[in-house]
């Protein structure tokens, strides 16, 4: 069995607001909705790997505050964690740089307006839960 990959996402909070980000590549991801994120590269730990992502794909500084608890495939060997996070004081606004091509920060009545990957449907549907119940 080849090893699991870990893609890490962010669940990225202003308040009660979640940073949902529209990806523009590849082209059959493209225009749909994801926490952002991606490989944690060997080596790394993951939290690094979720700042790491999100300064290259944002321009942020952001910093992890928890793992949301689950595991969801996504395509073979990749599987996807998710961690919420916050921006550092002083951080620049999030910008869709090279990997996406709009942001919105959703309130929690609106999480639902998005066209989330399918892969991301079940991850947002737990962040989503356990940020109700705080
Ligand atoms: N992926 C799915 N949902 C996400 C993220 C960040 C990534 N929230 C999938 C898309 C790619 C793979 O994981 O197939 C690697 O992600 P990236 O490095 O292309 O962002
Ligand atoms: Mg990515």
């Amino acid at each position: 069995m080849t090893e699991r990959i870990v893609v890490v996402a962010a669940a990225l909070l202003d308040g009660d607001r979640l940073l949902a980000a529209r990806r523009s590549a590849p082209p059959e991801l493209a225009g749909r909705w994801e926490l952002p994120g991606g490989k944690v590269e060997p080596g790394e730990r993951p939290e690094d790997a979720l700042v790491r992502e999100l300064r290259e794909e944002l321009g942020v500084d952001a910093e992890v505050v928890e793992r949301v608890p689950g595991e969801w495939p996504l395509k073979s060997p990749y599987v996807l964690h998710v961690w919420t996070a916050r921006l550092r004081p002083g951080s620049p606004a999030p910008a869709p740089l090279e990997d996406h091509d709009a942001l919105r920060w959703l309130t929690p009545e609106r999480i639902w307006d998005v066209d989330w990957l399918d892969q991301d449907v079940p991850a947002v549907r737990e962040t989503s839960a356990r940020l109700g119940t705080r």
